[in-house]
């Protein structure tokens, strides 16, 4: 029989995958869960047939340089593949696919967890009643603003993008979008969404915006300074998809000088660090890149590493191949 290859994996995954890995492939896993240093990462890539590595490997020129002709596939787990440089890993003819669409859906319920949380101050209520300060009900008592009848602003309308708008359409908001190209006119309709061409214009109409495209070099602060400016007074930002399509920075000046209402964010630009301004301000919501966390969805994106090892292994082309248009 053939020989199995080499599948080594960088982080800790849910036991099922981690086993299912261990019966099909010669499988080195990660049993402590701690982040590979660069060196682990080069001395992985060395050895592999297939590398499994996650968002917190960084798998660069400099560590793709050092992989020996043997690695064939980086099957990401994961489905933004940022951190690898997809460039240097198609000179070395090495396949990348990642795993879309098992995450679609718990995506796009912690985006509308947000759009929820911030207008609605649910995180700063909560703190509250932890604190003991809460001395009872008034009228006027911590009051935000609904989101029902708002305008929602959709950057990237891909599969999150879509499920984002269709939870947010069942709450009574509005769903606008921007994208390189028009969504099918039967999902426009579906969606009731109104497309814009200008995101500088859409920017400056929205009640709420949120973030779903992928960061690729075409998208990084694609949110700039000039760009947030755009904003009204009394928007909020949620951000579900990468820290760095958003300048942090100018963001948290903002919101510090009030010129936009509030933002929800999941994911930040130099993860897990976080610009410590925003931690002092209550009307922004911050979650520790929570997005896809759930079990059913870690377990079905192992699934869909594995399907796609297999397949490569046995020779053919895997399911999710990350395509060159990405770069
Ligand atoms: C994961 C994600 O947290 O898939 C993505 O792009 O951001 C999240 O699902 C992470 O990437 C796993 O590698």
């Amino acid at each position: 029989p053939q020989k199995k290859p080499l599948v080594v994996v960088t982080r800790k995954l849910p036991d099922a995958i981690e086993t299912r890995m261990m019966e099909l492939f010669e499988t080195r896993l990660n049993l402590d869960d701690r982040q590979m240093t660069k060196a682990e990462l080069i001395e992985a890539v060395k050895v592999a047939d297939i590398l499994v590595p996650t968002i917190t490997d960084r798998i660069d020129a400099a560590v793709l340089s050092q992989a020996g002709t043997n690695l064939k596939l980086i099957a990401n787990f994961g489905t933004g593949v940022d951190h690898i440089d997809l460039a240097t890993a198609r000179q070395r003819s090495i396949t990348v696919t990642n795993t879309p669409g098992v995450l679609t859906e718990d995506t796009a319920d912690m985006t509308m967890a947000l759009i929820l949380s911030v207008p609605r101050r649910l995180a700063e209520g909560e703190r509250l009643m932890r604190s003991g300060d809460w001395h009872g009900w008034s009228p006027t008592f911590m009051l935000g603003h609904r989101i029902w009848g708002k305008r929602l602003g959709i950057i990237g309308m891909g599969r999150i993008g879509q499920a984002v708008a269709r939870r947010a359409k069942a709450f009574g908001m509005s769903i606008h979008y921007h994208n390189r190209k028009r969504v099918h006119p039967d999902i426009e309709h579906e969606l009731e969404a109104t497309y814009w061409e200008s995101l500088d214009q859409m920017l400056a109409r929205m009640d709420v915006m949120t973030v779903h495209c992928p960061h690729t070099p075409a998208t990084f602060h694609l949110l700039s300074a000039r760009r947030l400016k755009l904003m009204q007074p009394h928007s909020y930002l949620i951000n579900t998809s990468r820290g760095e399509i958003v300048d942090e920075n100018a963001l948290t000046r903002m919101l510090q000088r009030k010129e936009i209402a509030g933002a929800g964010l999941d994911v930040f630009e130099h993860e897990p660090a976080v610009n410590p301004k925003l931690l002092e301000m209550d009307n922004v919501v911050l979650l520790p890149h929570l997005g896809s966390a759930t079990l059913e969805g870690r377990v079905d994106m192992g699934e869909k590493v594995i399907v796609n090892i297999k397949t490569f292994a046995d020779g053919h082309n895997p399911p999710d191949r990350v395509l060159a248009s990405m770069l």
